[in-house]
């Protein structure tokens, strides 16, 4: 038989941007459901973003979730842009007065996690067809299937925070929704390896043999990634072709303070632009992923998807603390405003770190002329710092 739920915001996906979002909403007291197709292991096994803004780590602060943080993750103050072997340092304490924090988004699920279920969160594990209906009604459902038994979540608000492959976005009909798309002609093979950082700093590197990033989990644990072929399998990379693939695209120099070992983590990533527009739709609200991808080279997926859940949750919470509906009307244009410029960073920074297979001589040229340009010009410097440091919320 059905079971009848009712509650205030359904939230479907509980990545790092769902969890947040019934995090913030919590402490307003406002009431959530969370639905996620996987399980709770999967989730937080997931690795991926490892760079957050000064505004991630304020809302997780804001949260209640940043003790760990603050203890274990690591300030950076600048990071390096190097270029066949050429070194340019961004500072982004001298030119922005901020840093990023390096903390893996597993650690920040797991605190999320740990602090919903503290707080006796309602959550619904390895849900099957989830379907978002009647949201343009004022009260929308979540229909799903969990352990045999079907489900209904009677809400005020659904929160499509279900990634790039959820069904919120899909449940807003064809002719409302307009996406835009750039599908780049690589991918990224990323390991881990329990080995100290090649550098204290972050760097990305652009060689005639293709991008590289060396960054990391810990003083002890390197996060680094090649650029490899869109048709390329973790069995084509074996940990010795890695290794020399990306100490020669490194360069000699920062190649030097690399140290090698068994990888114990080894995935493929496409890379990928994509906007949905609008991000809301009746009483449904795309957040992160579910609405936008960016490549990974500016670190701001996992950042972006902080950024709308603030905003969401701050739209919600005026609705439910002071009947004002001002931020719920305007939620899809104040997002889609900060979402656009930070898909022009993203962008700009993997034209001009990859290498592109359909490039031209003078393209090459150009992707050169720029980085001796920001090797010369603080202006530009600034310009990628106050990018990469995070833009504000609007
Ligand atoms: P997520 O993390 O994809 O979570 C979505 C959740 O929804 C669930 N789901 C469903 N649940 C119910 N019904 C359905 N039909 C469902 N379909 C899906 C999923 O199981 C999942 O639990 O989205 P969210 O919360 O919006 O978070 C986005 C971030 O995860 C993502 O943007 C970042 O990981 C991107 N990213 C990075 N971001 C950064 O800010 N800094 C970085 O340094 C950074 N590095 C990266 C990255 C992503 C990478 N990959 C693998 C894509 C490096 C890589 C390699
Ligand atoms: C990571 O540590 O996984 C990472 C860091 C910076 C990026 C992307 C990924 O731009």
């Amino acid at each position: 038989m059905t079971k009848t739920i009712r509650t205030s915001v359904c939230i479907i996906g509980s990545g790092p941007g769902g969890l947040l979002l019934s995090q913030l909403l919590a402490g307003q007291g406002i009431e959530t459901v969370l639905i996620d197709r996987q399980d709770e292991a999967h989730i937080e096994g997931r690795i991926r973003a490892g760079v957050l803004e000064q505004g991630t780590v304020d809302a997780l602060e804001e949260a209640g979730v940043a003790e760990r943080l603050h203890r274990e993750g690591l300030q950076h103050d600048g990071f390096e842009l190097a270029f066949d072997g050429d070194r340019h340092r961004i500072d982004l304490q001298a030119l922005t007065g901020c840093s990023v924090t390096v903390y893996g988004q597993t650690e920040v699920t797991r605190d999320l996690f740990a602090s919903r279920h503290q707080q006796a969160q309602q959550f619904f594990f390895n849900a099957q067809d989830v379907r978002p209906v009647s949201l343009k009604s004022d009260r929308p459902e979540v229909h799903f299937v969990c352990d045999g038994r079907p489900y209904i979540v009677s809400c005020d608000f659904v929160a499509g925070c279900d990634g790039f492959h959820g069904v919120s976005r899909q449940a807003i009909p064809q002719d409302v929704l307009r996406t835009f798309e750039r599908v780049y002609p690589f991918g990224w093979l990323g390991i881990l390896v329990d080995r100290p950082p090649a550098s204290h700093e972050l760097i990305y590197a652009n060689h005639a043999r293709g991008f590289a990033l060396a960054s990391m989990r810990s003083e002890t644990r390197s996060r680094y990634y090649v650029q490899c072929g869109v048709g390329d399998t973790v069995d084509d990379w074996s940990d010795e072709r890695f290794w020399e693939e990306f100490a020669a695209r490194l360069g000699p120099d920062a190649a030097r303070g690399l140290q090698t070992g068994p990888s114990f983590e080894k995935s493929i990533a496409p890379l990928r632009s994509f906007v949905a527009e609008p991000m809301r739709y009746g009483r449904l609200f795309l957040a992160g992923d579910a609405a936008h991808i960016v490549p990974p080279t500016g670190a701001k997926g996992l950042n972006l998807a902080v950024a709308d859940v603030r905003l969401l949750a701050r739209a919600l919470s005026e609705h439910y603390t002071n009947h004002n509906d001002h931020y719920i009307e305007t939620y899809s244009e104040t997002v889609l405003r900060r979402v656009w410029k930070v898909e022009r960073f993203s962008w700009q920074l993997s034209n001009l770190m990859h290498q592109f297979p359909e490039n031209t001589a003078f393209e090459k040229r150009m992707q050169r002329a720029e980085f001796d340009y920001l090797c010369s010009s603080e202006a530009a410097s600034r310009t990628i710092a106050e990018n990469y440091v995070g833009l504000p919320l609007e």
